[in-house]
């Protein structure tokens, strides 16, 4: 526990986040929906202004100053994620708007390339709505089947279940590295070297990763990874989509406009080379050259300090809700990131969220877009407090503490 606070300087980290400085109904503010998104360090808010201020022009196309610069900065947050998640080449980075529009851009390029009727597509019991339509869409039109690896009681994927079903009709099998409503780390290497015994290919949902876990993308030996910066101390409206090179050359362009062209005629349009291909139109330029201030900020303290700190925090929580009557715990996995989801009996986790929120304490409730793994739960929704680097053991104390009071109330 020492080490912990000796490593990390929660008390300078906090002051470079301006909006916890401030009370919220009365009350210092203490922000612990940071799964939904976190909070964004002052340099990535500066990296914003700064941009607008002195930079801002469209990219690749200019020739003038200000669309060098900007241009240079957009393609610095490239370098900057490739080195991040350990990629062989800046080239397989692809900026989107988010984890959603990275799933969505598979599911309709390489999926509508590659799958067949009959063909399957399996995915978990926990994933995110964002991981589970999209392929709902790509089978209904292909007469594809969506396969789904169950979930057991403590929230972890049952290995040998998801080994029965794939098959040589398996052709992509699409995961959450780290859920949202539950914490559960799922064992993405495994599953991935599996798939690939059966010639699928694996698209990772890093949504929930990418703040917390080392993500190496070539030793995961994933074909895709989906990530969003706003989970990241980054913007909103960025994601990234890494594919492995050969992928994204050998799949259909997705959207079709400016950028995305090599020459284009009434007659014949050619395609422009990756990642190019993939970013039709003028990108979101600014939160684009904003993120790689995120990914420094990580860098800088050090993604093992964060993840350290976060699930010290983790396990002072469980360990203090466990003593609460009442309470129950969803997501008791093994490996979690720091999500602590749970419900109280006979209480419903929106009032519990409300009496909350007027104590300044930002917590999520609800299904957390996970409709179907809240069915298996047999429940509507929960409470989840989510930690991030910034938040301390003394906000979890406040959490607890009333927690307590609003289970006597209610
Ligand atoms: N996948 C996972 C695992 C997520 O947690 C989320 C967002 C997404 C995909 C979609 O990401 P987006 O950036 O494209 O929206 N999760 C949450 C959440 O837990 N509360 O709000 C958003």
């Amino acid at each position: 526990m020492e080490k912990i606070i000796q490593n990390i300087d929660i008390k300078a980290i906090r002051k470079d986040f301006p909006i916890l400085s401030q009370q919220v109904n009365g009350k210092p503010l203490i922000y612990f929906d940071n799964a939904a998104t976190n909070q964004k360090p002052s340099s990535v808010i500066h990296a914003l202004t700064s941009y607008y201020s002195h930079d801002n022009a469209n990219i690749h196309r200019g020739n003038h100053t200000l669309a060098d610069r900007a241009t240079a900065a957009f393609e610095d947050t490239r370098k900057a994620v490739q080195q991040f998640i350990e990629a062989k080449e800046a080239e397989e980075i692809i900026f989107t708007s988010g984890t959603t529009e990275s799933i969505n851009l598979v599911a309709s390029t390489y999926g509508r390339a590659n799958i067949k009727e009959g063909d399957e597509i399996i995915i978990s019991g926990m994933e995110h709505h964002s991981n589970i339509v999209p392929w709902q869409l790509l089978c209904e039109e292909k007469g594809a089947v969506l396969k789904v690896i169950p979930v057991n009681e403590l929230g972890e994927i049952e290995f040998s279940k998801f080994e029965q079903l794939l098959s040589e009709k398996t052709k992509i099998v699409s995961i959450v590295f780290a859920s949202n409503s539950l914490g559960t780390i799922n064992p993405i290497r495994k599953i991935i070297d599996k798939s690939h015994q059966f010639g699928a290919i694996v698209l990772v949902d890093g949504a929930q990763a990418a703040a917390h876990l080392e993500i190496d993308v070539v030793e995961l030996d994933c074909d895709f990874f989906a990530l969003s910066a706003h989970k990241m101390y980054g913007p909103t409206g960025v994601g990234v989509l890494y594919g492995k090179r050969e992928l994204l050359e050998s799949i259909p362009p997705y959207k079709g406009g400016g950028e995305m062209i090599k020459e284009v005629t009434f007659e014949n349009t050619t395609y422009n080379d990756i990642p190019y291909k993939f970013e039709a139109g003028t990108p979101n330029i600014a939160d684009v050259i904003a993120f790689k201030n995120a990914i420094e900020f990580i860098n800088k303290i050090g993604k093992e300090t964060i993840a350290e700190h976060e699930i010290e925090l983790l396990a002072y929580a469980t360990e203090k809700i466990k003593k609460i009557d009442r309470v129950k715990i969803i997501g008791e996995a093994k490996e979690k990131v720091s999500v602590l989801s749970f419900i109280v009996d006979d209480i419903h986790h929106f009032d519990i969220g409300q009496m909350m929120d007027a104590r300044g304490i930002a917590v999520r409730t609800g299904h957390h877009c996970t409709q179907p793994l809240m069915h298996q739960f047999n429940i509507e929704g929960t409470v989840r407090a989510s930690f991030s680097v910034y938040n301390t053991k003394e906000e979890i104390d406040e959490l607890i503490i009333s927690l307590e009071k609003i289970i006597k109330i209610l």
